[in-house]
């Protein structure tokens, strides 16, 4: 029985049948707020769930517990252990339903675990968390100031923070957030399209001749769903090759435009990635800028993973030239460690988002209202109703410094280049690049007994390919850890670590690969026998 003090309404004349109840009987849901005298059985119901979530949050960074507790979409859609997704028809308990909670978090994924190596969002910041608990609990929207007076001076003192690291000067910058950085690089394009061409606002694309933008072999996918999604089309994206490393080769560029110039074709934008999603690459901004410049083309640099390192004095070097793009991604919820999800888009135009997306709905964005008009936000937007993603960056700000965010991007990094150390001297591990990683990606493959001495070839390609995913199974099921594997251009699946959760540590590291190697080794004897 929970220790709730249940105060129940028996009927809809509370002052009258207001009865206090023992534990026979659990309250519902209709005990809670507004009912009147709810406020024990809300208060009681909340630490309850503070409790449980308290409790997730410790297990969550405890090397002993799971990572996760995995089963197959059928086990969890029948229903686990008296955990089940249907709905009733009669309402439950408050009991229940701080049993479904927990039983929500048992099976879902440790994501701020030290040994949970899988994404690039990471981590269990604390107070972020508590910054999305008072977001939700304000349960606004971030489109009028009248709404949201605090959280929409937030945005704008966070967005001018960040305009500021990136390099821009006072007079120029603007900027949203919005959800995922794939939204943020739609943003990117759509308006350099209407900075080009503002007649496709009303006219559409077939006001324009056929638009061409350019993005490199390693970038993320957003660029080409940017492409389909505004009818530019996906075709009409060209993609610049990479070298070895994976960053845009500026020659492959600037050739790439002229073909697409002798073909009649309008070039008008250029991606270049700072912290490709695979290798961690960046991309030569400066170089990708001058000829951006020549051609009258619009820079937009997709920052989202490659972001947080702005804050760090050592590595913001590896950005260099981000300050001459004229937008960049930067996604908070990365490499900075913000809870899920918060992302902006920063513009160096002032005024630009605003007259690419207004359309000036009188409903909502009344121009008679009693204050200054210009911090009804929303109209920016491709929006209507935004959630508030701004609050937990700024307390997070306010907790750490910059100087607390620039200490967990160094310590990430350091993780990064600790196993790239070990995975050198390590005769059953190989690197898919050899030189020190830029970012916090290390890319590598586990290589059995029976590979180590196999000269390269498609055999070799075609055994190899199959031994990350069945380790990544293994380990799944095992739960103790998570990393992801992904096959890349020519190149057949191979591990990606990535760091970005501060409580990882260099004994997680050591784990890891310990990890791989003893479930590779069950499991690669089973593949070199099948085959
Ligand atoms: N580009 C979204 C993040 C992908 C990843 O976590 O690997």
């Amino acid at each position: 029985a929970l220790p709730l003090r249940v105060c129940i309404k028996d009927t809809w004349e509370p002052e009258i049948f207001l009865i206090e109840r023992g534990p026979d009987r659990v309250p519902l849901c209709l005990d809670l707020l507004p009912a009147l005298s709810g406020e024990d059985t809300t208060k009681g119901f909340f630490q309850e769930l503070v409790n449980i979530l308290f409790s997730y949050v410790c297990k969550s960074f405890r090397r002993s517990s799971k990572v996760l507790d995995f089963h197959h979409p059928h086990q969890l859609r029948v229903g686990l252990e008296g955990f089940s997704l249907e709905l009733p028809d009669q309402p439950e308990n408050l009991e229940q339903l701080l049993v479904d909670c927990k039983d929500t978090l048992k099976y879902g994924v440790k994501t701020g675990h030290p040994r949970f190596f899988n994404q690039l969002s990471s981590g269990l910041d604390v107070i972020g968390l508590a910054g999305e608990w008072l977001t939700s609990t304000a349960n606004t929207n971030m489109f009028t100031y009248e709404v949201s007076p605090v959280f929409i001076l937030m945005e704008e003192v966070l967005l001018r923070k960040m305009q500021e690291i990136v390099g821009w000067s006072e007079v120029e910058g603007d900027g949203v957030f919005c959800p995922g950085g794939t939204m943020s690089n739609l943003y990117s394009v759509l308006l350099a399209r209407y900075h080009f061409f503002p007649e496709v606002k009303t006219k559409g694309m077939t006001a324009l001749p056929r638009l061409i933008l350019f993005t490199s072999a390693h970038s993320h996918y957003s660029v080409k769903k940017s492409a389909a999604v505004l009818g530019i089309g996906s075709e009409n994206v060209v993609v610049v090759k990479c070298n070895d490393r994976g960053k845009m080769i500026p020659a492959e560029l600037e050739s790439s435009i002229v073909t697409a110039k002798d073909q009649g074709c309008v070039p008008f934008y250029v991606n270049a990635t700072a912290g490709t999603t695979v290798y961690g690459a960046f991309d030569p901004l400066n170089a990708i800028a001058d000829i951006c410049e020549s051609h009258g083309l619009w820079l937009h640099v997709d920052a989202a993973w490659g972001g947080g390192l702005l804050m760090s004095k050592l590595h913001r070097v590896k950005l260099q030239g981000i300050e001459r793009a004229w937008s960049v991604t930067w996604n908070p919820h990365k490499m900075m460690g913000a809870p899920l999800q918060c992302s902006a888009i920063l513009v160096k135009k002032r005024g630009l988002l605003q007259d690419c997306n207004q359309l000036c709905a009188e409903y909502l964005f009344q121009t008679d209202k009693h204050y200054d008009t210009s911090y009804d936000t929303g109209d920016k937007t491709i929006q209507c109703g935004r959630h508030v993603d701004v609050f937990k960056l700024w307390l997070m700000w306010k907790a750490k410094g910059s100087e607390g965010f620039e200490s967990q991007v160094n310590k990430c990094l350091e993780n990064a280049e600790h196993l790239f150390d070990k995975l050198k001297e390590r005769p059953d591990f190989e690197l898919v690049f050899k030189s020190k990683p830029e970012h916090s990606n290390v890319c590598f493959w586990y290589i059995p007994p029976s590979l180590r001495n196999m000269p390269p070839g498609p055999e070799r390609n075609r055994r190899l390919h199959e031994v990350a995913p069945k380790i990544k199974a293994k380990m799944m099921e095992q739960g103790m850890a998570m990393i992801g594997y992904q096959p890349l251009g020519d190149k057949v699946n191979f591990f990606r670590c990535v760091f970005s959760n501060p409580a990882t540590q260099t004994e997680d590291v050591d784990y890891l690969l310990e990890e791989i190697a003893r479930l590779g080794h069950d499991i690669c004897i089973r593949i070199e026998t099948d085959l």
